[in-house]
């Protein structure tokens, strides 16, 4: 785990994003724990989370291969302006930004998306975290529609679990786009190795042994 990951799951720990519990999922699975990007909600909490997305765009290297970033309603919006905003900011990088509406707009503009034009671009996804896929399915398929190149995902958490009666995570069930990841479980059970929580390793080790995939 690279230090700048390690530091990712503290803050996040400590702006009470990561939790450990009982949740519900969107897919309706029972989780032991549950990242909710929403609670990142200070301006210097918003700065700190572009750098962490802009640090593990930037280890990606060419694998990401983009000129404009996508960030899908809602939580994606502010995570797609903050990444284009510390690319340029923090590594002098200028790219594109778009977002969209959930509800066509049918006066003024109009239209589902607002920001740079995609057409023909090649385009990064931003969101929080992946789960099954489905939220990434969508945006995917909005951009597509829209005659873009959908060219990657950057995500905060990517929970590794299988999905769709597959043994593969979503994130192995799409093969064609580049994901990139700022943690992902295996970090938070290394972070909880390091951290000496004994029974929490253990629920987190079971709830990946029954639902996950191995790094
Ligand atoms: P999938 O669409 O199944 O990949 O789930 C991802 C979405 O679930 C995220 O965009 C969130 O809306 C929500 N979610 C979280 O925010 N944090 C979690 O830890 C887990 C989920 C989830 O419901 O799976």
């Amino acid at each position: 785990m690279a230090p700048y990951q390690k530091d990712f799951i503290h803050f996040a720990l400590s702006q009470n994003v990561l939790r450990f519990g009982s949740f519900t999922l969107k897919s309706g699975r029972q989780s032991l724990y549950f990242f909710n990007a929403g609670l990142f909600s200070t301006g210097q909490a918003l700065a700190k989370l572009g750098r962490f997305y802009a640090q593990a765009i930037v280890d990606a290297g060419d694998k990401l291969d983009f000129t404009v970033v996508f960030g899908p309603a809602y939580k994606g919006i502010p995570l797609g302006a903050a990444v284009a905003h510390t690319l340029y900011e923090g590594h002098g990088r200028d790219v594109e930004y778009t977002y969209n509406r959930k509800e066509k707009k049918d006066h003024g503009e109009g239209g589902l998306l607002v920001g740079a034009d995609v057409k023909g671009k090649r385009v990064l996804i931003v969101d929080d975290v992946i789960t099954a896929g489905t939220a990434i399915r969508e945006a995917r398929d909005m951009l597509t529609a829209a005659g873009a190149v959908p060219a990657g995902v950057v995500i905060a958490l990517d929970r590794m679990e299988k999905g769709g009666g597959s043994e593969l995570s979503a994130v192995q069930q799409v093969e064609k786009e580049v994901f990139v990841s700022v943690v992902c479980l295996t970090h938070i059970a290394s972070y909880l190795t390091a951290g000496q929580d004994p029974a929490l390793l253990q629920a987190i080790t079971e709830y990946r042994d029954k639902y996950g995939v191995q790094a």
